[in-house]
């Protein structure tokens, strides 16, 4: 009976042959009792949920037929997970999912019709520009209606978003919450994810909730088929590890059992809706038909290995099952079987001509959509909410000193100061992250900000990144708004996929109908002088510049960094932007710039009334003419610009003029500022205090040889090293005597 591989057609003649010799059973069940004894599924709803696995079973068969003339572009199937149905029947519909990429059935069940799910699936396999979630950028399980949120192909990094949602959900609900008071997160996996350092992450947090009594409606599922991809997963591990998880309640079922997964995963749900706690149900499921279409399973299996698993065909599993109770007979059960067969067939004629995506606008218009005037518009309203019905409430928050009566501010005490004002006036903003609440932050940037707001609001995180960002996530979708920390830029990188794939790609990959605005607080680049080394002092941020449509500020004066907080925190809310607002740490409590005492560095804080007129669109530098500001442009950023200042008043004192423009923004880069203020001098030096491979100054040189600039440019950057321990440092890093150096070679020209 078997080729070489497990076919569609194997699959479909072993179906028809095994139901075909299923024996009549003489009694007959209603439909609206069990359809076994014992069971809480009833008859009626196992003849829907059939429905539902016929339509996985169908969409897989009709993704190799389209996959067979070039017409379809995934042949990761479901088959062999259908009885994910039974977890999608005992959820609520409006409880938000996040789907393992073997959940058609569970679509298919929340769906409104199998010609509605097998559109929408269809329209993803063929890439077809209307599919409605993705539009077709990718093949996703995703739907705004069904709440269902689409998941990336990186294996369990839609876990700790997961655990985000669940604790957003079981915050007090305000009417911009995405979803009701009674709602539970649901998250599925495979057995060979569950290992992921993702999944691990998740798993240890919703733990780590459950013994601080943090409310957490959170089930997971665990669809184990026993392998991922090729290596198989050792007996006995999943159980031995899900069931061993502290906090988190662990079930298990057979998943090829449409009637057992039912039953397990209604009294889960349960138990999660009515306690707020988290669970995992582990389903014992079959992979068939191999990983995806080009996989030859043969490679790798024995032929029993696979023949086990086609025993255990969940579709035969719930015929019997139907059969059994008199529900349907044999012959009924393989005209469903065809009738769904047909419909899918239909769609998948009708889809496949339909047109693909078509030029770069149209791809990227989702990517990170930004509406300038709104944003602006935003920050207005702001400052009236804060000047006007929130000035008492503001009094209070800041001790009866507001912070425009305090003198000039510190970098650290500002971005204090703007937080307060936005934590006021936004009742969905979230402050979280490592010892930002009690300590009020390494740096005292987030001093007694838990004091004014709550721990409900600013609180401290478990040591984990990955969390941290996953709950960012998750609240974002929700409707919060999220502004974690990152307590040094260096250990961005361990959890920087939860910005890169997940946060960075839900609007591309949902068209917008789902979002996760946050601004990502991070404290870094180098130059510190007490706390020395690589690790406190990283001064590498290519790994968020070219993640497509984040938002990367780098504050370095007081004057600027509130109003750029105030332009990633009114676009995280307007257009939903996913920012990161780099603030460097050896800036945090300068306070002087040209000499000692003279307290140029500092800024007074701007009142409300102020905020408007003195906003920073995303994307524009500010330019600081020095003399006669006609000799050189000094490009740069961060601690290059107060180095660059100081070596543009030397120069000024030698009768040399420059103009130093601080880009603020490093993505989107000000291209058109940078072009316009380097071509006033025809010289431009680039100060850039990141490495000189992979850093930003690379993007800066790219930019002017982008829009035409013609003149002299040169490049002052850090070296291709790791920062080292102690005075060392200087030798690596961008220094004001290499500045120094750099313009007198130009000025030279
Ligand atoms: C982080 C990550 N690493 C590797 C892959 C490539 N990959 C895709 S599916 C898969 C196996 C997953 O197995 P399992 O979790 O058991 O799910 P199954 O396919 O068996 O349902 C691998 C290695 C990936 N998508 N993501
Ligand atoms: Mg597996």
């Amino acid at each position: 009976m078997l080729g070489r591989v497990t076919t569609p057609q194997n699959l479909d003649e072993r179906f028809r042959d095994a139901v075909s010799a299923l024996p009549d059973p003489g009694a007959r069940r209603e439909p609206a009792d069990a359809v076994r004894d014992g069971a809480l599924l009833t008859g009626a709803r196992a003849l829907e949920l059939f429905d539902a696995q016929l339509a996985s079973r169908h969409l897989d068969l009709a993704a190799r037929w389209l996959r067979s003339f070039n017409e379809g572009f995934y042949t990761i199937g479901s088959s062999g997970h259908e009885g994910n149905a039974g977890v999608a029947a005992a959820l609520l519909p409006t409880d938000p999912a996040l789907l393992h990429y073997r959940s058609a059935a569970f679509f298919a069940a929340r769906a409104k019709s199998i010609a509605d799910a097998a559109r929408d699936v269809l329209r993803g396999v063929v890439a077809s520009a209307q599919e409605p979630i993705a539009g077709g950028r990718h093949k996703v399980f995703g739907s705004a209606d069904l709440n269902i949120i689409p998941t990336t192909s990186t294996v369990a990094s839609h876990l700790p978003r997961a655990v985000g949602l669940a604790w957003s959900l079981a915050r007090p609900r305000t009417s911009q919450r995405r979803w009701p008071a009674d709602a539970i997160a649901v998250a599925s996996f495979g057995d060979a994810s569950a290992n992921h350092a993702s999944a691990t992450a998740a798993l240890n947090a919703a733990g780590w909730f459950e013994h601080s009594s943090v409310r957490l409606p959170l089930l997971l599922v665990c669809e184990d088929n026993g392998i991922g991809v090729s290596v198989p997963s050792p007996d006995g591990w999943l159980a031995a590890m899900l069931s061993t998880r502290p906090g988190v309640r662990y079930t298990s079922a057979d998943g090829c059992d449409l009637a057992a997964t039912y039953d397990a995963a209604a009294e889960a749900a349960g138990f999660v809706r009515r306690e707020r706690r988290p669970a995992v149900l582990h389903l014992s499921t079959v992979r068939l038909m191999g990983h995806a279409g080009a996989d030859a399973e043969v490679a790798y299996r024995s032929t029993e290995e696979i023949n086990r698993d086609l025993g255990r065909d969940p579709l035969i599993a719930t015929a019997r099952l139907l059969v059994a109770a008199g529900l349907l007979t044999p012959d009924e059960v393989v005209t469903r079987y065809d009738e769904v067969g047909w419909q899918v067939r239909k769609v998948a004629e009708e889809v496949l001509g339909e047109p693909k995506l078509a030029g770069v606008a149209e791809i990227v218009a989702p990517l990170a959509p930004r509406r300038p005037l709104r944003v602006a518009h935003e920050i207005t309203e702001v400052a009236t909410r804060a000047a006007g019905p929130g000035s008492r409430e503001r009094l209070q928050a800041f001790d009866g000193k507001l912070p425009e009566q305090s003198g000039p501010l510190t970098l650290a005490q500002t971005i204090n100061a703007t937080l307060t004002d936005a934590l006021l006036v936004n009742p969905g903003m979230l402050l979280f992250g490592e010892d930002v609440a009690r300590k009020g932050g390494v740096y005292g940037v987030t001093k007694r900000l838990q004091e004014r707001f709550g721990a409900e609001r600013v609180f401290d995180t478990l040591l984990d990144e990955t969390t941290i960002l996953g709950l960012a996530l998750g609240a974002g979708v929700d409707g919060l708004l999220p502004v974690p920390e990152i307590q040094y830029l260096a250990y961005l990188h361990n959890a920087e996929d939860q910005l890169r794939g997940e946060a960075a790609t839900m609007s591309f990959f949902s068209s917008g109908a789902y979002k996760n605005p946050m601004v990502v607080r991070v404290a870094g680049l180098a130059y510190q002088q007490a706390f020395g080394g690589h690790f406190h002092n990283d001064n590498s941020v290519a790994v968020l510049r070219d993640v497509p449509g984040l938002v990367l500020a780098v504050p370095s004066r007081p004057a600027d960094a509130a109003p750029m907080l105030r332009s990633c925190l009114a676009s995280a809310a307007a257009d939903g932007s996913v920012c990161v607002f780099l603030e460097p740490i050896a800036l945090y409590h300068t306070r002087d710039l040209y000499e000692q005492g003279d307290n140029e560095w500092l800024s007074p804080y701007s009142p409300p009334n102020q905020w408007s007129g003195e906003h920073v669109p995303i994307g524009r530098a500010r330019i600081y003419p020095v003399g006669n500001a006609a000799d050189l442009t000094i490009v740069t950023f961060g601690n290059g610009l107060r180095m660059s200042l100081r070596v543009a008043a030397k120069l000024a004192e030698q009768g040399y003029g420059s103009r130093v423009v601080d880009l603020r923004w490093l993505s989107p880069l000000p291209a058109a500022d940078l072009v316009r203020e380097a071509s006033a001098t025809g010289r431009v030096l680039i100060v850039d205090e990141t490495r000189r491979s992979g850093g930003v100054g690379e993007g800066i040189l790219a930019a002017l040889v982008d829009g035409g600039f013609v003149g002299a440019a040169r490049r002052i950057a850090s070296a291709d090293s790791l920062i080292p321990l102690g005075p060392a440092a200087q030798q690596v890093l961008v220094g004001e005597d290499a500045i120094t150096q750099g313009a007198h070679a130009l000025l030279a020209r």
